[in-house]
């Protein structure tokens, strides 16, 4: 008999940027997988969630009888259970670099996240955030373009091949996409292969035919 499939909950793709994470990590590579999608701030969020996720928050993913919930536990488990451990770089200093970030992504940058929220749909206009939001860009910048020159002859990605800290940024590349912020050369070398990314695509084109809008993240700007 066969296995039945993992499901993963998320919530809108263009504005659910912790699901994002694990859903691309799947996507990229080649897991087959279910997709629950509940559309955030609705009564059926609140009508579902409480049955799919302990902390009624996306993303939760459900294998089995187990139910793994928070972005960075969830690419963890995909790890172990369907990667070998192929999510993190082989080399020991690269993995440690990589969960560094990982781990920065997933705790820090509050400003960046609060006032440059993920929008797909938006495009660049004069909307401007405070120095709390920009010192956040400056060191997302700076990690990548470290990781960028320390992996420059392994691969496009943070270090080398796609990877979860890869997934881990990839809702950052959307922010910085939509708000317009200054890139150097690499930053935009880096962005544009996580944009090619078949996943990516994928995500970004339901992304913009997505009927909800939420109007905490639509306003700014
Ligand atoms: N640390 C969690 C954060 C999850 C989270 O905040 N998810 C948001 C959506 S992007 C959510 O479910 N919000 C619903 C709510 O708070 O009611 C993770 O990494 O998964």
């Amino acid at each position: 008999m066969s296995e039945a499939l993992a499901t993963l909950v998320i919530g809108n793709k263009n504005y659910s940027s912790w699901s994002l994470r694990p859903w691309l990590l799947m996507r990229e590579f080649g897991i087959a997988f279910r997709e629950e999608q509940l559309a955030l701030d609705t009564p059926g969020f609140a009508e579902r969630i409480g049955t799919l996720s302990p902390t009624r928050r996306v993303p939760a993913l459900h294998d089995g009888g187990l139910v793994v919930w928070d972005s960075l536990a969830i690419c963890e488990y995909v790890n172990d259970r369907w990667l070998h451990g192929r999510g993190w770089p082989e080399r020991v200093d690269s993995r440690a670099l990589a969960r560094s970030a990982a781990a920065e992504m997933h705790s820090g940058f509050a400003a960046l996240r609060s006032q440059l929220p993920m929008n797909s749909r938006r495009t660049p206009d004069s909307y401007r955030w405070d120095a709390a939001a920009q010192a956040d860009i400056d060191r997302v910048q700076q990690l990548w373009c470290e990781l960028r020159k320390r992996h420059a002859d392994e691969g496009e990605f943070l270090c080398g091949r796609f990877g979860i800290v890869d997934a881990m940024f990839a809702p950052v590349v959307i922010r910085f996409d939509g708000y317009g912020v200054q890139s150097d050369e690499t930053c935009m070398q880096y962005m544009q292969a996580i944009n090619a990314l078949p996943g990516m695509r994928e995500w970004r084109d339901a992304a913009t035919r997505e009927p909800e809008v939420i109007e905490g993240s639509e306003k700014r700007g």
